[in-house]
């Protein structure tokens, strides 16, 4: 949101406040100000006018100024009802150079899974990407992945759920899949150029609506439809927070929530199956797994838990 209009629409939440004294306070014109509140009342915002000024009187729903306004972390929003895939969007907003942008769609038409899989994406989920570009070199990447695990389960949890982190990024209910990150990044060998994370949170959608080739769940079926506002401001004030703090507090954190650690585990990897139980996990994100021949190191593939052998 624009500064000054960020400032005129926090100065009307503290109202009632009167436009000319609005003017004096921030140095604009009256009808800059008067320009500001049409333009806020545009984006959803309720804002009455009385003899005693502006108040607020209702914020809206959801959308870019819905999701800025009271956010805890310094991300601009940029929201689409609809588009392709908010993680290709975010790389066209990265090679604008911007940065510390989320993308926010309410539905995708082309969402996309790792190595080229589909993620359905109907009207009423939770579809974001984060762009950030952290000073870390390319290895570092995975452990964006766990961030955005644990910011996700916690943003869940808050809302009643009892979410698991299945590694490396599935957010689960009871076995069926919730979430789930997709982690695109550039960058040179020492530095990120920059990193999207795809966040896809099934929100306020039927289980029906999922393709139903693996167990899928959804926030609606598991406790109600949520505020999808308050469930995406509080994942991303837990992104920053945790973007700005040492990995290890990730990891421990991940460590609190995952349900992969002490499993017998199947691992695909790129270089062939691994089978064993899942002991830990080790910056920047890779999985422990104690085989019969030895401790593996896994830094990628798909995971599948499996009944004690
Ligand atoms: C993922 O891939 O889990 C990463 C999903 C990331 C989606 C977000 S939405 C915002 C951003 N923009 C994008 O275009 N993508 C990101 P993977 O682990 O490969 O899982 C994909 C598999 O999950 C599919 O092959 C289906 O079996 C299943 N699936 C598809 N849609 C699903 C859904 N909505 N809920 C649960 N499972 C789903």
């Amino acid at each position: 949101m624009h500064p000054t209009r960020e400032q005129v629409l926090a100065a009307i939440a503290d109202g009632p406040v009167g436009g000319p004294a609005m003017a004096a306070r921030l140095d604009i014109s009256r009808a800059a100000v008067w320009n500001h509140v049409e333009a806020l009342r545009k984006n959803g915002f309720e804002i009455e006018s009385a003899a005693d000024g502006y108040t607020l009187a209702g914020i809206p729903d959801y959308g870019g100024p819905a999701l800025e306004y009271g956010l805890d972390a310094p991300f601009e929003v940029e929201y689409h009802d609809e588009i392709a895939s908010t993680n290709e969007r975010a790389r066209e907003v990265a090679a604008e150079g911007h940065s510390d942008t989320v993308v926010v769609a309410d539905k995708q038409t082309g969402g996309r899974g790792r190595l080229d899989r589909k993620w359905a994406s109907p009207s009423g989920g939770i579809w974001l990407s984060v762009l950030v570009r952290p000073n870390v070199p390319p290895a570092q990447a995975p452990v964006y992945t766990l961030i955005a695990a644990v910011a996700t389960a916690r943003a869940v949890r808050a809302s009643g759920v009892e979410a698991t982190i299945k590694w490396p990024n599935d957010i689960r209910v009871d076995g069926k899949k919730l979430a789930g990150i997709l982690t695109e990044m550039e960058g040179e060998a020492d530095r990120i150029s920059w990193l999207v994370v795809g966040i896809g949170l099934n929100a306020n959608l039927d289980v029906e609506q999922l393709p139903g080739d693996q167990p899928a769940t959804t926030l609606r079926a598991e406790t109600g439809d949520v505020d999808r506002r308050t469930v995406v401001q509080r994942l991303l004030t837990e992104f920053w927070t945790l973007a700005q703090s040492p990995p290890e507090t990730t990891l421990d954190a991940w460590r609190e929530l995952t349900d992969t650690i002490g499993q017998r585990v199947r691992v695909d990897t790129p270089t062939g199956e691994v089978v064993g139980e899942a002991v830990d996990i080790t910056p920047p994100g890779a999985l422990l797994v104690e085989t019969d021949d030895g401790t593996r190191e896994i830094t990628a593939g798909d995971c599948e838990h499996l009944r004690p052998a």
